[in-house]
């Protein structure tokens, strides 16, 4: 069952321009799924998203704020981690990456067959605010 609001395109999209509609065509090749996940004021937008057991989806992260932002995701224990940890900087594993400021960044990601996940940014202070995701698998 394909779930078509995630499909559909933020009115912040259109200020990315066209890189991130390059991204979006990626969603018509099979399973291999395109999501734009907005970065506004500190949130995730949509913070819920539901997808396929064993899905590739890549994250185009479009952060709209004028302050660096993460994508981390994992279960509770992962975000627990880095929630206490300290890596100030991520780029080299595809479910922990950095996004600065004003910029648009994509990660191509694997998804397990089932499992409920969580995409959250723990730069100080932002997860505790709320900036996190669900994301539901299977
Ligand atoms: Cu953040």
């Amino acid at each position: 069952m394909r779930h078509s609001r995630h499909l559909r395109l933020p009115l912040a999209l259109a200020l990315a321009g066209l890189t991130v509609l390059a991204g979006a065509v990626i969603a018509r090749a099979g399973d291999h799924r395109a999501v734009v996940l907005d970065i506004k004021y500190s949130r995730f937008e949509p913070d819920e998203l539901r997808f396929e057991a064993g899905q590739v989806v890549t994250f185009v992260l479009s952060n709209d704020d004028p302050i660096d932002h993460e994508f981390i995701l994992g279960d509770q224990a992962v975000q627990d981690r880095h929630e206490m940890g300290t890596e100030p900087h991520h780029g080299s594993i595809p479910t922990e990456v950095t996004v600065p400021a004003g910029q648009t960044v994509r990660t191509t990601i694997t998804l397990p067959e089932r499992g409920d996940l969580i995409i959250g940014c723990h730069m100080p202070g932002h997860y505790g605010y709320g900036m996190k995701a669900s994301v539901s698998v299977g």
